[in-house]
């Protein structure tokens, strides 16, 4: 029987990016880093700065996909959840690095302390504009008829959607961009847990209330644009946010 490491590591919103090869940098290194420490890694989404079709293969994307199936070789359990840019991940990208699907709002059992992992961007519910956008992106139908576009169109509308989602972040009031209060409980009491870990609105912090008169914890991963950033969960209950 195979020991565990009794660490679980967690990261979101690496963004990564051709354009930023030291960010893809610190990641290889934390894989490298992490193999044979860890007992499985969680990606929460937005891995990718943009996804628009696993035929995509760059030397950055091919780079990244050796990385990942290396350490999944090596025997490291590595889950994948969309963010609200990589959303386009498909079966031949997992199988291509051997990591698991990790569908949005699943629950996981953590050393036994039930879970909730989450992207985050469903939790910031006063961006209305944002979540009608999301819907569109979300329709199968249509994501379907995107991914039969030669590359080159696929590339240019990315890049057209890229420009307007800059110019919304850069107008949207700072409030509505973090999640609110009443969709955090109202997703807790769901799926009946008082631990959830999410990403997206790179506010890295530990969030501390009750919930049904116990206590209950919101987690939330950094973005990685200042460097490596991890949720490290231990076995005997203790976590911590690391940055390198
Ligand atoms: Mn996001």
């Amino acid at each position: 029987m195979k020991l565990g490491q009794n660490k679980t590591l967690f990261i979101s919103d690496l963004h990564l990016d051709a354009r930023h090869p030291e960010i893809a940098d610190d990641f290889i290194r934390l894989v490298k880093d992490s193999l044979g420490h860890i007992d499985a890694l969680y990606i929460l989404g937005d891995f990718f700065e943009s996804w628009i079709g696993d035929d995509d293969l760059s030397d950055f994307h091919q780079q990244i996909i050796h990385t990942l199936k290396f350490a999944t070789q090596t025997g490291l359990p590595i889950y994948f959840m969309h963010g609200n840019r990589d959303f386009l991940i498909r079966k031949k990208f997992l199988a291509a690095t051997g990591c698991q699907y990790l569908p949005d709002e699943t629950v996981i059992n953590l050393y036994g302390t039930p879970v909730l992992l989450m992207h985050g961007d469903t939790l910031c519910t006063l961006d209305v504009s944002y979540l009608k956008t999301r819907k569109k992106m979300r329709n199968p139908i249509l994501q379907k008829l995107f991914l039969l576009l030669p590359l080159s169109l696929r590339r240019k509308i990315r890049d057209k959607i890229r420009a307007s989602s800059q110019q919304h972040i850069q107008s949207a009031a700072s409030e509505i961009m973090d999640v609110t209060q009443e969709a955090v409980f109202s997703v807790m009491q769901k799926h009946h847990v008082q631990y959830l870990i999410h990403g997206h609105t790179h506010r890295p912090a530990t969030h501390s209330f009750m919930l049904h008169q116990k206590s209950a914890e919101r987690i939330v991963l950094a973005a990685w644009d200042e460097g490596a950033h991890a949720l490290i969960w231990q076995a005997d209950g203790k976590k911590e946010l690391v940055d390198d």
